[in-house]
């Protein structure tokens, strides 16, 4: 089965307390279009684009992909920078009934090679070049039958014979896993985050993250706002360089950052010519944001501090503005959804006393029950009523706010991108000079983790080299170990396993 349904009790639960309403993405934008037609929905990258233009431009690919033999429950992998053509894009597969695989424009071929031959993708959609690297190249390596290149200037152009929707998500085994998400529960998601927000109409929405990644899409991210016929604007890169003149001149409402890039911003704010006074929520999540910088940003701007905890497999917690500043400055926020269920649990999956921190477990009505095509990997993802295990480390406050204090998945965390180690270890160890690797994430006062790379050798390497074999091997840039250590042995725990614990202590 490639993908996990909601079980149908749960589905019908959903459906009767009007979460889910059977809206689909390509329904929305059309009713978007009827009541804001005119009003600006996109702005970047030069563009700017109302509802009804991108209601049209949505049809216009769409018809496009349509002849080029795209149909119904294709795959097609989307790689594009933040521009408003990203939508178009999203939406015109929409329409068809497609399903978008977002990859992270800091993909590579690794992993683009393995979103395209693993979903069976019939189309890689990409920029030609952006931030100086040739998606062409990257392309003509590909399996897959079409290549849409979107380029400067002007739309779509086929470079192949073309004929051309899920999440995307880095778990924590060897390999990437997708998540697949229904238009039902992405939309509850988006539009209830638009409400907690308290968006309107008038909001502006800068995505200063990259847009295929769940926080800005829809956390309440572009969709989200987007959902209640606000105005997004995209940003080139979330640096203040490039955010705080947009900031300014569009009148940016809300916006969302890792901790390292909101601390960034804060050290900035003090110095900055620009007008940032519009600015009304600034959220930060995607890592866990200490209180200690909390404080320091939410000392720095005049607005509501808003942390935000989130997965691409669904449960989405925030503060909300109204909240005392302290629970912005000490929690990580409350489900979204009176009907999101939380479970604390120890190793044996029983419950921990009220308070203590434990494995967090998940259900309700916008998180998957299963990885896309995992059968395997879902027996031990999920429990067998459901839950999904997110592999965080959490405790609840007696006012049932979330507080993350640690994670029990292989996965570093560096400012916000998650880096599964097995991932990196399984690349490491097809160098034929590595005998064995383990891959573990050290504190870091910026990215709050970095990851290093524990290398024991059976023959002359150097760190510079297994760099370059990582490169090589066409995997993305942040998960090319920030750090080497070579030794002669790696520690076991009691069962033999490596024991990453006392690695990480290692120095
Ligand atoms: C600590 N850890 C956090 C936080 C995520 C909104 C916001 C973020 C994501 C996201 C998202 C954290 N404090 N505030 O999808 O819609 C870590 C946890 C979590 C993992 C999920 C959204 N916010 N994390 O970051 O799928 O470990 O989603 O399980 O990329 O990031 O990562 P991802």
């Amino acid at each position: 089965m490639d993908v996990v349904p909601y079980p149908p009790e749960f589905a019908a639960r959903y459906r009767a307390a009007g979460y889910w309403r059977g809206e689909t993405f390509g329904g929305m934008l059309r009713d978007l279009a009827a009541a804001h037609g005119e009003r600006t929905a996109l702005a970047g990258d030069g563009e700017r684009w109302s509802y009804r233009r991108l209601d049209e431009r949505a049809d216009r690919l769409a018809a496009g992909l349509t002849r080029l033999g795209v149909r119904p429950g294709d795959r097609v992998v989307v790689h594009l920078p933040n521009r408003p053509s990203f939508y178009e894009v999203c939406f015109a597969l929409f329409r068809i009934g497609a399903l978008p695989v977002f990859a992270l424009p800091a993909h590579r071929a690794a992993e683009i090679g393995y979103f395209c031959e693993f979903t069976e993708a019939v189309a890689y959609i990409a920029p030609d070049t952006h931030a100086g690297f040739d998606h062409r190249e990257l392309a003509a390596g590909l399996k897959v039958p079409n290549v849409l290149v979107d380029g400067d200037p002007g739309p779509f152009l086929a470079l192949d014979e073309l004929r051309a929707a899920g999440q995307l998500q880095e778990g924590d085994v060897g390999v990437p896993k997708l998540i697949p998400r229904t238009h039902d529960d992405y939309i509850y998601s988006f539009r209830a985050s638009a409400e907690i927000c308290g968006l309107s109409e008038r909001s502006v929405y800068l995505c200063a993250l990259p847009a295929a990644h769940n926080f800005p899409m829809s956390s309440p991210g572009v969709f989200g706002t987007m959902s209640v016929g606000g105005t997004s604007v995209l940003a080139p890169h979330p640096g203040p360089d490039a955010c705080f003149p947009l900031i300014e001149a569009e009148r940016v409402t809300i916006t969302g950052l890792v901790p390292p890039m909101a601390l960034l911003w804060a050290d900035s704010a003090g110095r900055t010519r620009h007008d940032l006074s519009s600015l009304e929520i600034l959220q930060v999540g995607g890592a866990k944001f200490t209180e200690e910088a909390a404080r320091r940003v939410g000392g720095v701007f005049d607005c509501v501090l808003q942390q935000v905890f989130g997965m691409a497999e669904g449960l989405v917690n925030y503060t909300r503005p109204d909240d005392p500043p302290e629970i912005a400055l000490t929690t990580q926020g409350r489900p979204i959804s009176p009907d999101d269920e939380i479970r604390v649990v120890d190793d044996q999956d029983a419950p921990v006393p009220d308070g203590e921190p434990g494995h967090l477990l998940t259900r309700g009505p916008y998180t998957i029950h299963g990885y896309y095509r995992a059968a395997e990997h879902n027996a031990t993802a999920f429990t067998p009523d459901g839950f999904y295990r997110t592999g965080d480390i959490v405790r609840v406050t007696p006012g049932g706010y979330l507080v993350v204090e640690g994670r029990a998945k292989d996965q570093i965390n560096r400012g916000g991108e998650k880096i599964a180690a097995a991932e990196v270890e399984n690349h490491l160890l097809a160098h034929p000079a590595v005998h064995d690797a383990s891959v573990v994430a050290v504190p870091d006062a910026y990215l709050g983790e970095r990851t290093r790379a524990h290398i024991v050798a059976r023959a002359e390497v150097t760190d510079a080299e297994l760099r370059a074999f990582l490169r090589e091997r066409g995997l993305a840039g942040y998960k090319i170990p920030d750090q080497f250590a070579f030794a002669e042995t790696l520690p076991a725990t009691a069962v033999g396993k490596v024991s990453k614990r006392r690695l990480r202590e290692r120095t």
